[in-house]
């Protein structure tokens, strides 16, 4: 046989396999490859790259090549494995490279995509090569506008002005989610405020759908809470403060103006409505201060001074700072006791967040103690069991000083005090979610135009679904212009349009949406990229989802993973899908690290794998990433772990080879006179039986390396074999089955897909070995055939002796292999036994007297 050439063998099998189309499997009928019976439809995904030239290194093919093994691992266990692939080519990142690059978007793009379909083939991964879906190209983007047109028109998408988070090195805006620890989620920029106009989709209206239905997600527990945090679900009540009417008339009408009456007061979220008696003062946000303003609120320069800065502040969103406030001029009225409280004015109050005032209650908040002291503030106590001179007490405990609440306990009594303030007409019970809508206007070229029109006379028109797709027109200044405006809002032939509704002139939208609604729908689309008529097939997409195995970065817990759930549930309510969750199982992967550090491009300690492919073949790398550490955790990456597992493979081969050169007649005398017996053979199907079932539980627990280390237990006992039954010592030597040989090759399948198949083939097989059915193993050889039992005498342990199952189930046959140990025989001395106590498989102990 020849020598292993991984280079000819990967380019042999990943011709034929795209060629044979084994890994496409018939999405309508479901029929296994080369007429084997049916299978069940397992779409298998992995989340799809963003690509940039530079292309994919070792990090991204760890993540790429757990999931294909799983996804083989389902193949050969007789499912219809649907993983396809694609790439999200359009977005921020994409258009950075290119501006880095100096080419076009749109013809970077192709470059990119090229490199990274080569390098995605160059690793042997089972996709369906012929359903990939590229999110820049027209046929993909004109169903990503459509869905913006869905939405709009059920009402989940509007456009508001709004103060929203400006990235100044993208020069755009950006999703709450889109901003981490107040940096931009792409390049790192402190992201500042800015007011303007923007499209937004209502995924506020599914806070609480989306909590619902965590629970039931068969996903990493980080991932979920991850969520539950996100859409941060707050239980409490609103309660409505009076204005104090005197206060009015004392500081010349400051709130005369204000508001219509009755309304003159001010409604506060709170989620700790049972220290109500605690409250000692009052806090607007500057947006809420600035607003009362604008409507005629005559308040002093001093304040109108501190509510301008203090908004100018908000803009450059720096780090944490000094809280800082000011006293409003203007009292209210606690409605639980009719105590005076002072309204402040200070920045650690939001204007996004519950009704952007609050009741403060220095006692038992941290915010409000701190406040407080810095302006020296009265504290009062209404919990008790903490320490108020040092700090806010947050904890549990008992009401006092609270009237009628005196006694009550807290948490306990919350729903309590909220039904005695219903009842009081002082406020209700509110649920509050931190979520926000999402937004989706970008102030940049390389996305989809958002395909809404505005006319004077009928406001904002989606364009009619026929006109789908809004091309990006193809232009030469698309850089962004950080003016706030995107670079299409210049040119006149893309803007200026006529109105869909009444034909009057009209003008496009200039924006374009965020790359993450492109994301947000993508696995629908894989199982229809053959449907030109519509985004996707309702027929199809129920018999292929939700997605049965989802693998990605933790990294995109509340963006990707969220807005994914909230657009499949939108589409589930419009009816165009029968279910509501996207991905039944979701599986976060862990990272390679490399000397010490995340591998990633702007660390500057990137892999490429291309070279290690040429040297040592896809198999020995991927072998090598997966054996690195338990796929949720990542591992170091080193060289010489990747000549070892290259060392290992060649050796499987050679085993392989030797195996396939002698045909073994079963039972004879090997050269040196050893001969493999039926106890040898025992063993050796022991041996297989245990690789079996152990790699079966690890691949199917996504436990790469220990399965790895299984398949290398079992390599090691039956080279063994082979190498002591080996034909070197004679003729007469030719012993074992292939049947140990083509297991082992059958459980390196997922890992070792080329070489695998090649063996396979040399074995005789004429299917190929990734639509074989992976090997069952019998439970019953597995099983221990002896115990050791203890033999005791006087309760001292004497001896332990090696029993057969069998006879260890028989009392008098224990006692009688017991006696016959020499050490027992010599305790017991010929003394009489009195009693025996046999403890089964486990003890048996002789009483006898002294
Ligand atoms: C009084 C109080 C007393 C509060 C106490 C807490 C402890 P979450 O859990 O995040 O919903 N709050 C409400 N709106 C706010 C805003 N716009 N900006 C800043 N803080 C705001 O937190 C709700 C609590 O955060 C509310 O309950 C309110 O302070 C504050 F011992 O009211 B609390
Ligand atoms: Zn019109």
């Amino acid at each position: 046989m020849k020598q292993y050439n991984p280079t000819e063998v990967e380019k042999k099998w990943q011709e034929k396999w795209e060629k044979d189309k084994i890994y496409s499997p018939n999405l309508d009928s479901s029929k296994k490859p080369f007429g084997k019976v049916q299978g069940k439809p397992f779409y298998n995904l992995m989340m799809f790259p963003y690509p940039s030239a530079e292309g994919m290194h070792v990090g991204n093919m760890y993540a790429f090549t757990g999931a294909d093994v799983y996804g083989r691992f389902m193949r050969m266990k007789g499912n219809d494995v649907f993983e396809p692939i694609g790439l999200d080519g359009f977005g921020i990142h994409s258009e950075n490279y290119a501006i880095k690059v100096g080419k076009n978007p749109a013809e970077q793009a192709k470059i990119s995509e090229e490199n990274f379909y080569r390098q995605l083939r160059s690793i042997g991964n089972s996709y369906d090569w012929t359903r990939t879906v590229e999110t820049y190209k027209p046929e993909y983007y004109k169903w990503t506008q459509w869905l913006f047109v869905q939405l709009f028109k059920a009402g989940l998408a509007y456009k508001k002005k709004a103060l929203v988070n400006f990235c100044p090195k993208d020069l755009t805006v950006l999703a709450d989610e889109q901003v981490i620890d107040g940096r931009c989620e792409r390049c790192g920029s402190i992201v500042e405020k800015k007011e303007l106009e923007q499209w937004f989709f209502k995924i506020t209206d599914y806070a609480q759908r989306l909590l619902d239905n965590i629970p039931e997600l068969n996903w990493s527990q980080k991932v979920k809470v991850a969520q539950e945090n996100w859409i941060g679900r707050s239980e409490g009540a609103l309660v409505r403060f009076v204005i104090l009417r005197e206060a009015k008339e004392l500081d010349s009408s400051p709130l005369q103006d204000l508001r219509a009456e009755p309304q003159n007061d001010i409604e506060v979220f709170t989620t700790r409505p049972d220290t109500l008696f605690g409250a000692t003062f009052i806090v607007i946000s500057p947006e809420l201060a600035k607003s009362w303003l604008e409507i005629g609120w005559k308040a002093s320069t001093e304040v109108g001074k501190y509510t301008e800065e203090a908004l100018l502040e908000r803009s450059s969103q720096e780090d944490i700072k000094e809280k800082t406030g000011i006293f409003s001029g203007i009292y209210a009225i606690n409605p639980v006791n009719n105590q005076k409280l002072p309204v402040w004015i200070a920045d650690y109050v939001l204007a996004g967040y519950g009704t952007g005032a609050i009741m403060a209650v220095p006692a038992h908040d941290r915010r409000d103690f701190e406040f407080a002291k810095k302006f020296d503030l009265p504290i009062k106590e209404v919990i008790n069991g903490g320490n108020i001179e040092n700090e806010a007490y947050e904890g549990e405990g008992e009401i006092i000083n609270s009237g009628d609440w005196n006694g009550w306990k807290t948490p306990e009594s919350i729903f309590k005090v909220v039904n005695w303030l219903e009842k009081e007409g002082i406020g209700e019970k509110q649920v509050n979610y931190h979520l926000r809508d999402w937004l989706i206007s970008r102030q940049r070229y390389w996305g989809p135009p958002i395909p809404m029109i505005y006319c004077e006379k009928c406001e904002w028109q989606p364009v009619s679904e026929a006109d789908l797709p809004v091309l990006l027109p193809e232009v030469k200044d698309w850089k962004p212009k950080g003016t706030g405006k995107s670079p299409l809002a210049t040119i006149e032939s893309f803007i200026n349009t006529k109105c869909p509704n009444c034909g009057g002139p009209a003008k496009r939208e200039a924006d374009v949406s965020d790359t993450f609604l492109d994301s947000a729908w993508y696995f629908l689309r894989y199982a229809c990229t053959d449907i030109e008529s519509s985004a996707f097939d309702a027929e199809r997409v129920k018999k292929w989802l939700p997605v049965n195995m989802y693998i990605g970065g933790a990294e995109h817990s509340v963006l990707h993973l969220l807005y994914s759930r909230f657009i499949t549930m939108a589409l589930a309510d419009l009816k165009f899908i029968d279910f509501e969750e996207p991905f039944a199982r979701f599986y976060a992967h862990g990272l390679i690290i490399k000397d010490g550090a995340k591998m990633s491009k702007s660390k500057g300690n990137v892999i490429v794998p291309d070279k290690y492919i040429s040297k040592f073949g896809a198999d020995a790398l991927r072998c090598y990433l997966m054996f690195l550490g338990p796929f949720s955790a990542g591992g170091d990456f080193r060289d010489s772990g990747l000549e070892g597992m290259n060392r290992f493979l060649k050796r499987v081969w050679k085993l392989s080879s030797d195996v396939l050169s002698i045909k073994y007649p079963f039972g004879q005398s090997s050269g040196r006179g050893q001969v493999l017996n039926m106890e040898n053979a025992k063993e050796l199907d022991r041996a297989m039986n245990l690789a079996i079932k152990q790699v079966t539980d690890d691949v199917g627990n996504l436990k790469y390396n220990t399965a790895i280390a299984h398949i290398m237990e079992y390599y090691n006992f039956i080279s063994d074999y082979y190498t002591k039954y080996s034909p070197r010592f004679g003729e007469a030597g030719k012993i074992l089955d292939t049947k140990y040989c083509k297991t082992l090759v059958l459980l390196l399948a997922p890992f070792a897909p080329h070489m695998t198949e090649e063996l396979w083939e040399q074995l005789g097989n004429k299917t190929s070995i990734h639509v074989s059915d992976w090997p069952t193993f019998d439970e019953s050889s597995l099983e221990e055939k002896e115990v050791n039992i203890a033999v005791s005498i006087n309760g001292k342990t004497r001896d332990v002796i090696k029993v057969s199952k069998e006879d260890a189930k028989d009392q008098k046959v224990v006692e009688q292999l017991a006696k016959k140990s020499a050490n027992v025989e010599k305790n017991l001395d010929g003394k009489k036994i009195i009693n025996t106590i046999y403890v089964k498989e486990k003890i048996i102990n002789f009483v006898i007297s002294d």
